[in-house]
């Protein structure tokens, strides 16, 4: 699905972030450590190859909510930004720091002025976030920066089911 809202490209799709040519930056659901791990972290750092965890080893540790920047090495991709989103129930903080997540990855493409970049559903797997409110968060806090982004033209969200997708596309119709 894509929409077009105030001369940006919104679009939800389902497959693997460590295989879309189309977008300058992918984001990777991280750990504090900036490691492999599972999941899209796993994904990201076997297609990128040994260089990337070793450029990732002077970032770490993160803090939840906090996004870093690094090259993409062999994914189709210019850059990485690694952020580290909240592991649900174990923070009470955890909606605004979610939120970081997207806030702070947003402000940090922008400021690379990279044109175009992909968010993976943060939180929603090994940390457990319910995807219904992990969309929510994730799209409120894209519908809020959108005005203050001069370089970004793009921002995809790629899911991994197709039942997480339909879960984007009805929060979409409402929040957007
Ligand atoms: N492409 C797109 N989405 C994916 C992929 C992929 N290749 N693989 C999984 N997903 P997770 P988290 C979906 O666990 O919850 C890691 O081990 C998945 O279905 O990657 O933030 C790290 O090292 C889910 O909807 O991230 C951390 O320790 C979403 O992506 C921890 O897990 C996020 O799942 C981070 O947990």
């Amino acid at each position: 699905m894509k929409k077009e809202i105030k001369n940006k490209t919104l679009e939800f799709f389902v497959g693997d972030i460590s295989q879309q040519p189309g977008y300058e930056a992918v984001v990777n659901a991280a750990n504090a450590e900036l490691r492999p791990g599972g999941g899209v972290a796993g994904a990201i750092h076997q297609k990128a190859g040994p260089r990337l965890d070793k450029e990732c080893r002077q970032h770490a540790p993160i803090e939840v909510g906090e996004a870093v920047i690094t090259e993409a090495y062999e994914l189709p991709n210019k850059k990485v930004i690694h952020t580290l989103g909240p592991i649900y129930r174990k923070n009470k903080d955890q909606k605004k720091q979610l939120s970081n997540c997207y806030k702070n990855s947003l402000e940090l493409a922008e400021k690379h002025k990279i044109s175009s970049v992909l968010f993976p559903a943060i939180s929603t797997g090994a940390f457990n976030y319910p995807i219904e409110k992990a969309t929510e968060i994730a799209l409120k806090t894209t519908k809020k920066k959108l005005d203050e982004l001069m370089e970004i033209k793009k921002i995809g969200f790629v899911l991994f089911s197709q039942e997480d997708l339909e879960v984007y596309k009805e929060k979409a119709k409402e929040i957007f």
